[in-house]
């Protein structure tokens, strides 16, 4: 048995309370379009979890992107093919439905029509989140934790619940190692319990096998085509010492971000317009806390946004170009103030 002596239980009892309280019998779970390993895994480990609490879950995966479709393959992970079916045969069955979110927490994210379809019918929606975000209209319940990765809350979880013989299956334990380590940036974000969680995990599954793996995911050619286009079209800023970047992509914002911090800049903000919203996406590597900067401007427009000082995103819920440039005027504002009152205290 694992010592629960780190662990605050009260949430996740509270958690799981709430879900029996509110009779959910059949529970979809759901992660966020484009999945990643951190909300695959996440949503594995959750699903065994509530099987063993006989919740009767059910994980629906949306269309799998082609870096998770390497790494699920190649490591032989679960694809949830018969989950999907018989979440479909249950369509429109005259059950109470519960959704839980994993790795995302606002329900208005989910653009395909045939996953829309299925949470328009939840009769609860829970989200289970790593992400700061300001509680959104229909969501019964959030269980955030200001986490590295949604991988980290769900073993917690699961551990809080004295369920670990669940991390003895090797598989999931590896596949929750492979979602820390993605959304530590291979640990550069880790801290204590990032540390604490893996320990126990790396009992279990394999870090050497994972770690491999994710350093091997061949990068689709429009991935490599956006970050190019992306630094092409830079707009470069330099307050003393410190390079802000700005850019514009199609798709791949995440990934374009990261590579432009890799290529020098400091700070990195991308914006994509996509069908319906607009994302803004941050990524610095000093010493300012972006998540902060992104919500305080998110809060004030009525938008969704935060994240951690690493990495932060905004979204804009309609395709107005005169708001996205006032709030990418906002964020450099912000972001010069912050890096000028630091060099004050400096000098
Ligand atoms: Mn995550």
């Amino acid at each position: 048995m694992i010592e629960q002596n780190h662990i605050d239980s009260s949430t996740y009892m509270a958690f799981i309370s709430f879900l029996k309280e509110n009779e959910c019998k059949d529970i979809i779970i759901l992660p966020h379009e484009q999945p990643d390993l951190d909300a695959y895994a996440s949503c594995w480990g959750l699903k065994e979890l509530l099987s063993r609490l006989k919740l009767n879950p059910l994980v629906l995966l949306p269309s799998i992107p082609m870096e998770l479709n390497y790494i699920l393959h190649t490591m032989n992970f679960p694809l949830f093919d018969s989950d999907r079916n018989k979440i479909y045969k249950n369509r429109g069955r005259d059950t109470r439905k519960c959704i839980i979110l994993v790795d995302f927490s606002n329900p208005e994210r989910i653009e395909k029509k045939e996953i829309k379809s299925i949470t328009d019918q939840a009769d609860i929606m829970v989200a289970i989140d790593h992400h700061y975000a300001k509680q959104v209209g229909n969501l019964n319940y959030l269980l955030y934790k200001p986490y590295n990765s949604t991988s980290e809350i769900i073993t917690e979880l699961i551990i809080a619940l004295d369920y670990s013989s669940i991390l003895e299956n090797k598989d999931l334990s590896t596949a929750l190692i492979g979602g820390i380590l993605i959304d530590t940036s291979f640990l550069d974000r880790a801290n204590s319990k990032t540390f604490y969680l893996l320990s126990i995990l790396s009992n279990y599954g394999s870090y050497s096998k994972i770690a491999s793996t994710l350093k091997r995911i061949p990068r689709n050619i429009d991935e490599k085509i956006a970050r190019l286009k992306g630094a092409q079209r830079t707009k470069i800023y330099r307050i003393d010492n410190t390079l802000i970047v700005f850019t514009k992509v199609g798709s791949y914002e995440s990934s374009v971000a990261s590579s432009l911090v890799k290529l020098g800049a400091d700070i990195a903000i991308v914006t994509s317009k996509k069908q319906h919203v607009t994302r803004i996406i941050g990524r610095s590597r000093i010493n300012i806390n972006l998540g902060e900067i992104f919500r305080t401007i998110a809060d004030k427009y009525g938008y969704i946004g935060g994240g951690h000082s690493g990495a932060a995103v905004l979204t804009i819920q309609q395709k107005n170009d005169e708001r996205v440039e006032t709030i990418i005027n906002e964020l450099y504002k912000s972001i010069v103030n912050l890096l000028l009152k630091k060099f004050s205290v400096v000098a």
